[in-house]
């Protein structure tokens, strides 16, 4: 006699199948062979009978996509074989060159040619079956456990299909956004004042690496798979025999493979793709060439990280026409006025433009570009926007020059270019714009770390004037605070606290922060250890600065003529009474030195010259830029100068670098 629980547990298992099936039919095939309607029949008969006997319910259920977050989210994984990655080739001679070393080495082969999806590549272990493991691809040999949100993927199968089951298999592959629902999504979170994902790629790794599934099962991921990792209980001749079987088992394999027989037949693949990519629904950044036979595969072998039988084509970066509708003009934290293109927004190279930096007039110039022209543009070295020429052919004469404008456009302010430069710069030391980024710079991560000081926080402060000048944001009051748009009790205390521990940055970020030019946070730095005090880096004279190691001629008169300017002494000024820090600490360590005075000369080959000198000064001693009679020492290095004649000279007591360690130890 079956009992009921028995009769259950078969019918629950005859759903499964058919449910699979047609979730196979929509999601991987896009050709469903029954109606939503009876789908969700199907579905809610078997979420009833799940919930009549949860002890039927298993994790290759169909209605377990989106389960609880599991414990082992994000648990490393031991790839079964190594995920390995792919060298790249960037155009025909290289790719005719890893033909060649391939013939030379295994004779005329077959090759397979795929699209290079651009997503984020995975590895799926089935066992019997049933889908267990699925892990991102890590370093290739250790990756990350992202099981319970890849079973969100619709197009992933939960459970194979078909009669060839296989004990143990791995199939790799990779998840991607298609580029519409990229757009969806972004337009979403900006709504909802999230940051959007600077692409398709980072929107499905960000996806798959949520804590909540929930959250995974919302984002309209895909998955294509193209090889095997590992199998047990088969054989396969051929990659292409892999990619019909990966097929046969209900995984998503693209329909754009194809055989190729010589060099010439990948090259048509490739060109055919470069021309077409814009058609495919998600974003390719190039092909894959495989060897075929997959015997020839082991004898031709693999380096640490690449197989010697693949190679990636890397595509050209994209290109694509937009118009240029403006070109309006920034104005920079120096006053150098920037032209900037506005773009209709187009996709390209992986997201959205629509502004891109035209650097200067005579770039624009020597481009021919015209506002209103049909424009190319890509993005350079695969990140920044940038517009590449004009289309001439497609003007029909309403196109304009652009023309720096001679006032400010913040300001008013004259603009000025001088002679042999090709920078214009507004040189109103007042000018808001400039004030403007002075702020979001000082107020910025590597500099005062002001959390909570942003854009438009900052722009409200000007605009209701209670910020003038860099300093004045010391003196903000907690009511000027509780006026700006949104602030509350919480916002206005984290950002009182915010700045009040800015105070406390060592010197070389204050020297960062104030945006001298030439300035970077390494000079910075630089420049705080060797001086220590902000009033003794103000009074270091043109020689004392050319004396610091790293710092040249640029830097020092930058420098000096920053702190020649009455207005910036007043700011520091300011600021010092606020109780902004302006010191750099350095450990204490023994003043063995104090009272001796050195002169380095030579390279030594321990630490570099300005390492010694911070040696010397922090044990209390002193250094010198020239031989006199007061000197103790003279360090005398590999290749040293004429200091080292001038101490033989005066009789004063030169040592050697060992001698010079056994000093500082002393
Ligand atoms: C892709 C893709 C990536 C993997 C290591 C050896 C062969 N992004 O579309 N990788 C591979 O295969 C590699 N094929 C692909 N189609």
């Amino acid at each position: 006699m079956t009992s009921e629980l028995e009769k259950a547990s078969k019918r629950a298992e005859e759903l499964r199948r058919e449910i699979n099936y047609h979730n196979y039919r929509y999601y991987v095939l896009d050709d469903p062979v029954i109606s939503d309607e009876e789908y969700d029949l199907l579905m809610r008969e078997l979420q009833e009978l799940e919930e009549r006997f949860p002890e039927l319910v298993s994790p290759d259920s169909p209605t377990q996509r989106v389960g609880a977050p599991p414990a082992e989210a994000f648990r490393p994984v031991q790839h079964r074989a190594r995920m390995m990655s792919l060298d790249n080739v960037f155009n025909e001679e290289e790719l005719r060159a890893f033909v060649r070393r391939v013939e030379n080495q295994v004779g005329r082969t077959e090759y397979v040619c795929e699209l290079k999806i651009d997503g984020a590549g995975i590895a799926l272990t089935y066992e019997n079956g049933v889908f267990v493991r699925g892990a991102t691809r890590g370093d290739g040999v250790t990756g990350e456990d992202v099981t319970a949100n890849l079973r969100t993927v619709r197009s992933l199968p939960l459970r194979l299909l078909g009669e060839d089951i296989v004990p143990y298999l791995e199939i790799r592959g990779e998840v991607f956004m298609p580029k519409k629902a990229f757009f969806e999504l972004n337009r979403q979170r900006e709504e909802e004042g999230q940051p959007p994902f600077a692409n398709p790629r980072n929107a499905a790794a960000g996806s798959l690496r949520q804590l909540d599934p929930r959250i995974t099962a919302s984002r309209n991921l895909h998955l294509i798979c193209y090889e095997i990792g590992y199998v047990e209980g088969r054989t396969f001749r051929t990659h292409a025999e892999v990619l019909e079987q990966i097929a046969d088992w209900g995984f998503h394999v693209s329909d754009n493979w194809r055989l190729a027989s010589g060099v010439e037949e990948i090259l048509e693949f490739c060109q055919e793709w470069i021309a077409r990519r814009d058609e495919l629904a998600y974003e390719v950044d190039g092909a894959v060439i495989k060897v075929n036979p997959l015997h020839l595969r082991e004898r031709l072998g693999a380096t640490s990280k690449a197989p010697r039988w693949a190679v990636a084509y890397k595509f050209p970066a994209e290109e694509k026409t937009t118009r240029l509708l403006d070109i309006v003009v920034n104005v920079g934290r120096t006053g150098a006025l920037t032209p900037t293109a506005v773009l209709e927004p187009v996709f390209v190279g992986g997201s959205t433009v629509s502004r891109a930096t035209l650097h200067n007039e005579d770039e624009i110039r020597r481009k021919g570009i015209k506002i209103g022209d049909v424009v190319l543009v890509h993005k350079a070295g695969d990140v920044i926007p940038e517009v590449i020429k004009p289309i001439v052919e497609l003007r029909d004469g309403t196109e304009r020059d652009f023309v720096m404008p001679d006032r400010c456009p913040a300001c008013g302010g004259k603009v000025y270019r001088p002679e042999g430069e090709v920078v214009a710069r507004c040189v109103n030391v007042d000018c808001p714009a400039r004030l403007f980024e002075s702020i979001l710079h000082f107020a910025s991560r590597g500099a005062m770390d002001i959390e909570g000081l942003g854009p438009a926080t900052i722009r409200e402060l000007m605009e209701k004037g209670y910020v003038k000048s860099v300093e004045d944001i010391y003196y903000l009051t907690e009511e000027q605070l509780y006026s700006l748009t949104g602030f509350k009790d919480k916002s206005v205390a984290n950002l009182m606290r915010a700045i009040r521990q800015s105070k406390d940055r060592p010197l070389s970020r204050l020297l960062f922060a104030l945006g001298i030019r030439h300035v970077g946070s390494h000079v910075a730095e630089v420049l705080a250890r060797r001086f220590r005090k902000m009033d003794d880096l103000a009074k270091a004279s043109l020689e004392e600065l050319l004396d610091v190691e790293e710092i040249g001629p640029t830097i020092a008169e930058s420098v000096r003529a920053f702190f020649e300017e009455p207005r910036n002494l007043e700011l520091i000024e300011k600021l010092k009474r606020a109780g902004v820090n302006m010191e750099e600490k350095v450990e204490e360590g023994p003043r063995n030195l104090e009272g001796l005075t050195f002169v380095l000369t030579g390279a030594l080959s321990s630490m570099t010259r300005e390492e010694a000198r911070q040696a010397i000064e922090s044990r209390g001693g002193k250094v010198a830029s020239s031989v006199s009679r007061k000197t103790d020492y003279v360090v005398v290095g590999t290749d040293p100068g004429s200091k080292y004649d001038k101490a033989r000279e005066l009789g004063v007591r030169t040592i050697g670098e060992e001698e010079f360690l056994a000093l500082l130890e002393r």
